[in-house]
């Protein structure tokens, strides 16, 4: 039977086809489909892609790894999983971590519920039958009780509008769009728009095969080095001896990495200890380095003392004191932009004779020509344009979909005046429906693996909740969206990720409002407040055995 047609038998009486539809197959929607299917649930994953990985799917630039350290980018529910897997470096290269996701599908039969390269492009509560109706771009849909996204908080590609892009009549990329297959920079003038992380990746690996390469830079970022290494057996024996604490600190932190802070401020320290926690930082290199100091994004005295350690180690790097200056940020502090890594000497890169920085902060990008990019000031040829330029970060993913909740409310008025969610998972007028990485959630400025098992574990907790105490439907208090979009509020109002314009605030998005994405209280207290939101039999939400006693309650303060 099509599934139209178990639709049609369905309709009307509150039978869904199935028990949840999960958007996405990363690392949140596979583990979702896991969890579910444990339960003994009906679910399907829809996945645009042909295979599994999400982000890791897409991202297949030249120089692709993640920033995290790979033993901890990884599922920990399940030891065998973890003990048969290992990644070959420091940091998972972008080829591994799509490997990893292809072996865990295989290992834990999860594709026989995926249906790939289909996109869902609407999803509608039917106060009728009280289910979701998931829309998809084959033309069919499924009804579904829950209807969870796992839509990834950097899943919505942002490419800025320049004027001419239309007439350029070379090759463009954006990062997170790449070709399957190998792109041919050889001989060829390449220019790159974007500094950020996966610019930082790409333009030492383009800058050694293009003819020319010539990068747009219109904010420096602090790049710290990465000190990326192959993994021994003895490094893997050592990390499985430890494993269960290392899984144990991660989920203690604030980061959901598994390294406590050297010292929690540079405040009462001699300038030796500050300078050794510095140094030593250093030389672990990647987020270590950014775990000297436990205060380092709500005081301006330890950032100051970083950031100045940073640049003073970008000068010692370029004999070039105008390029360094160049390099060198003046306009954010240290983390309140997302840190890049440096895998492959990105300094020494702008001293190559191919490669030109051209600084679009002074003269910024006019249009895009017939044959390349004209600024306020010059006009460069180019073959190549590949734009590193990012996303429409943690709302774009769920606002692109067509999302109707009750009474007619779509996603799009119930965030008229700015994304809101309670705890990241759950909005006022949308019952049953469940959000991963969704604003005011911990989402992208935690490690992600620690952080999306959590939020999983979570909904699932609360699905199995409901099915014990006989509730078909919960849904958030407005009260207590309204309260947590608040608190979180407070929280970023208090440490300097006001002080950057960056994606986290959704400042890269032309006409997007200037709002803390994210739960800036840290993973750790994000998960207990989880806890006892479950453990008080989920208080701020409503739960409900039919819809219409759900709509009783709506007057409800
Ligand atoms: P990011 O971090 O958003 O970086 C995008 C870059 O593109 C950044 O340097 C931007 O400059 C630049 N950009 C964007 N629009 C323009 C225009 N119009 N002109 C010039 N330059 C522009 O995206 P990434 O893909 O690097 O990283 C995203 C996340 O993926 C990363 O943080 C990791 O979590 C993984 P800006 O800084 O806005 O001045």
């Amino acid at each position: 039977m099509g599934l139209d047609q178990k639709l049609e038998d369905s309709a009307g009486v509150g039978n869904a086809d199935l028990d949840a539809v999960v958007i996405g197959a990363g690392f949140a929607g596979l583990y979702s489909l896991y969890r579910l299917r444990e339960m003994g649930l009906s679910v399907r994953v829809i996945e645009k892609a042909d295979d599994v990985g999400g982000t890791w799917y897409h991202n297949r630039y030249p120089g692709c790894r993640c920033d995290t350290e790979s033993h901890v980018y990884c599922y920990s529910f399940s030891d065998e999983l973890l003990n048969e897997w290992e990644y070959s470096e420091r940091y998972p290269k972008q080829q591994e971590i799509f490997q990893y996701f292809q072996h865990v599908a295989d290992r834990f039969d999860l594709r026989k519920d995926i249906q790939f390269e289909t996109e869902v492009e609407s999803a509608e509560f039917d106060e009728g039958s009280g289910n979701w109706v998931v829309g998809t771009d084959d033309g069919s849909t499924l009804s579904t009780k829950h209807f969870i996204l796992a839509v990834g908080p950097l899943s919505d590609p942002f490419v800025p509008d320049f004027d001419g892009t239309d007439s350029f009549e070379g090759d463009t990329y954006h990062t997170a769009k790449w070709p399957h297959e190998r792109v041919d920079f050889e001989g060829k003038s390449v220019a790159v728009i974007g500094t950020g992380s996966t610019g930082a990746q790409a333009i030492p690996r383009v800058a050694e095969r293009a003819d020319h390469l010539t990068v747009y830079q219109r904010t420096p970022n602090y790049i710290i080095p990465a000190r990326n290494h192959r993994l021994t057996e003895e490094d893997y024996e050592e990390i499985r001896a430890n494993y269960d604490e290392i899984w144990e600190t991660a989920r203690s932190t604030q980061s959901g990495h598994p390294y406590e802070y050297t010292y929690p401020s540079v405040e009462g320290l001699s300038e030796e200890e500050i300078q050794t926690a510095l140094d030593e930082g250093w030389e672990k290199g990647g987020f270590r380095f950014f775990h000297a100091f436990g205060d380092l994004l709500s005081n301006w005295e330890t950032n100051d003392r970083v950031a100045e350690f940073i640049s003073s180690k970008i000068r010692e790097r370029l004999d070039d004191p105008e390029l360094a200056e160049k390099l060198i940020p003046d306009d954010h502090p240290y983390g309140a932009k997302r840190p890049p890594l440096d895998y492959e000497g990105y300094y020494e890169t702008y001293l190559r004779d191919n490669v030109t920085l051209v600084d679009v902060r002074e003269a910024p990008i006019e249009r895009l020509t017939s044959s390349g990019i004209r600024t306020t000031d010059a006009e460069y040829e180019h073959d190549v344009i590949i734009f590193a330029t990012g996303f429409d970060a943690i709302t774009g993913g769920f606002t692109r979909l067509d999302i109707t909740g009750r009474n007619g409310t779509t996603l799009e008025a119930a965030w008229e005046d700015g994304p809101r969610a309670y705890l990241g998972y759950s909005i006022d007028g949308f019952p049953n429906m469940h959000m991963i990485s969704g604003p005011q959630s911990p989402a992208a400025i935690t490690n992600q693996p620690v952080s999306i098992e959590r939020q999983v574990e979570f909904i699932t907790g609360m699905i199995d909740y409901m099915r014990e105490n006989g509730y078909d439907y919960i849904e958030a208090r407005k009260e207590s969206v309204d309260d947590w979009v608040e608190h979180t509020a407070e929280i970023a109002e208090k440490t300097l990720y006001t002080e950057a314009r960056s994606w986290y605030k959704g400042d890269n998005i032309p006409g997007k409002p200037s709002t803390m994405l994210m739960y800036a209280g840290g993973f750790d207290n994000h998960s207990e407040k989880c806890d006892e939101v479950a453990d008080n039999g989920y208080e701020g939400y409503k739960l409900a055995e039919t819809i219409k006693g759900l709509a009783d309650t709506d007057v409800e303060v």
